[in-house]
């Protein structure tokens, strides 16, 4: 969307994407107010100075609907709730709601691959970023993988590709935002606290192919019925990743094998997954639908296969800890849903002591019922959602509550025998307990090897 000189804005929520459109809609001229629901004590002093050097209106401590006189439009950040009281009010007022990928659309000067789905955006995100890197070129990396989307847009950076991961809460306000590259992963059950339903919340990922147009591409991954049934337009190129022998990216016994025609030349390429760091089967999974991203973007084959020799992914994803007497740690703390706890389940050989729980995101955990009836032996259970998943799951496995970190690694290890895999994959969320998954992953890891010093000690 074009930003005229002198528009106002309002921007709720001065977290990261907050503060970029801030500084997005300045260096447009347009007259910006933000709103937070902080305390001016808890913003940082920096931006405070910023906002006041900059004209920008801070209000702080909550939203108030007087905030709003005069304005063109207001942009919530990403984690704002839509249905926010001040919100509420700007629709009465029949004020335009636009999120970051509203402003944005229209504006890359480059290709645009925008990547979504329940689970996996980052690490694909990130592996297309590294594939393109591999093919000396010079993507731009951002979105809900942590640099705003609009920060392409602050300094010249010489970019040849926008590389985006994008959230159910990116897409619900995306305008008339159109990838040439829309990549869809998978959708099972998220955030429905939010987005009120499964429909609604798979609803806003389809918003990445609602704009496409002839010639644009949508790569699938098929596997899951949900992401293969997505609307897609006429002429827009659909390729789909997956298991099965119609995909164009396909993995047939730990390699990916492409299939391709591409400006009337036939690509037939296979890549083998198992000299890199991309063998589980999820990733996999992830390998083959940034593959077809990167091809679809003319990289050759020897750029990609050195591409996924040096890609690491991205921590706290099914990462190794230790083995300790014959009993594997993993730590799968980015597991945050129903989704990442049964695809990681779905992966696993051996026995599995499953440590999960944390906040509960209205997800339905009977769906677990089927898979860990099949791979669990012993479920050790903590934080708010424990109730709720021990009395979906009790009536398939055996389960116990505890109190910390440090009890279930302990707990889980007094359960294990030698062979067997532990596996902390919380299936929620982590804000009960944690800062985030990243520092309940980081306790998972510290208790399991400082286990692992006790026994080496005692003998
Ligand atoms: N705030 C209010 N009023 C409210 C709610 C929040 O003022 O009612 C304020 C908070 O006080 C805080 C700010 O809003 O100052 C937080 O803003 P935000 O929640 O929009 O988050 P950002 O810090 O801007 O980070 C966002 C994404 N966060 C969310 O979507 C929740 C980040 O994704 C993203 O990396 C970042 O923009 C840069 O693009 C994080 C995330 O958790 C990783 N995403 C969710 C997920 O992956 O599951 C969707
Ligand atoms: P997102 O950014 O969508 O949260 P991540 O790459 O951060 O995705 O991975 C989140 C969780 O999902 C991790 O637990 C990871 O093991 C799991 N995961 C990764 N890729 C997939 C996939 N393709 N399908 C299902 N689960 C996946």
């Amino acid at each position: 969307m074009q930003i005229r000189d002198g528009i106002q804005a309002v921007v709720i929520g001065l977290g990261a994407a907050g503060l970029s459109t801030v500084r997005y809609l300045v260096a447009r001229g347009a007259r910006v107010r933000v709103s937070d629901q902080r305390g001016l004590d808890r913003i940082d002093p920096v931006t405070v100075a910023w906002l006041q050097e900059n004209g920008v209106a801070l209000e702080h401590g909550g939203h108030t609907a007087a905030f709003l006189a005069g304005a063109d439009m207001v942009i919530p950040g990403p984690g704002v709730p839509l249905d926010l009281p001040v919100l509420q009010a700007a629709r009465a007022q029949g004020l335009p709601i636009l999120g970051e990928l509203a402003l944005a659309a229209g504006r890359y000067p480059v290709p645009v691959i925008a990547v979504t789905g329940s689970n996996g955006k980052t690490t694909v995100t990130s592996l297309i970023g590294h594939l393109l890197r591999a093919a000396n070129r010079s993507p731009f990396v951002g979105g809900n993988i942590g640099t705003p989307l609009l920060d392409y847009f602050a300094e010249p950076g010489g970019y040849d590709a926008a590389v985006l991961e994008l959230s159910s809460f990116q897409l619900d306000l995306a305008g008339d935002f159109r990838p040439d590259i829309g990549l869809l992963l998978n959708i099972s059950p998220d955030h429905l606290d939010r987005h009120g339903s499964l429909a609604a919340y798979a609803g806003a990922k389809m918003q990445l192919f609602t704009h496409q147009r002839a010639g644009d591409c949508a790569i699938l991954g098929t596997d899951d019925p949900m992401a293969a049934a997505a609307p897609i337009r006429d002429g827009v190129r659909r390729y789909a990743f997956g298991r099965t022998a119609a995909c164009a990216a396909r993995i047939v016994a730990g390699k990916v094998e492409l299939h391709l025609e591409q400006d009337g030349v036939r690509r037939e390429e296979v890549y083998d997954l198992g000299p890199t760091r991309l063998h589980s089967s999820v990733n996999q999974l992830n390998a083959a639908a940034a593959i077809l991203a990167v091809a679809q973007l003319g990289c050759a084959a020897e750029a990609i296969a050195r591409g996924l020799r040096s890609f690491e992914p991205p921590p706290h994803r099914m990462a190794e800890v230790a083995t300790i007497a014959g009993v594997r740690f993993i730590n799968d703390s980015k597991a945050t849903n129903i989704g990442a706890l049964e695809a990681a389940l779905a992966g696993c050989e051996a026995p599995v002591v499953l440590i999960a729980g944390g906040r509960d995101k209205g997800g339905d955990y009977t769906l677990l019922r089927e898979v860990v009836g099949r791979k669990v032996k012993h479920l050790v259970l903590l934080g708010e959602a424990a109730g709720l998943m021990r009395s979906a799951l009790e009536p398939v496995v055996a389960t116990e509550t505890v109190a910390s970190m440090a009890e279930a690694v302990r707990r889980a290890m007094a359960v294990a025998t030698g062979g067997d895999l532990v596996l902390l994959a919380p299936g929620c969320a982590s804000f009960d307990m944690f800062s985030g998954y990243a520092e309940r992953g980081r306790v998972f890891a510290e208790q399991v090897l400082q286990l692992g010093r006790e026994r080496t000690t005692n003998g």
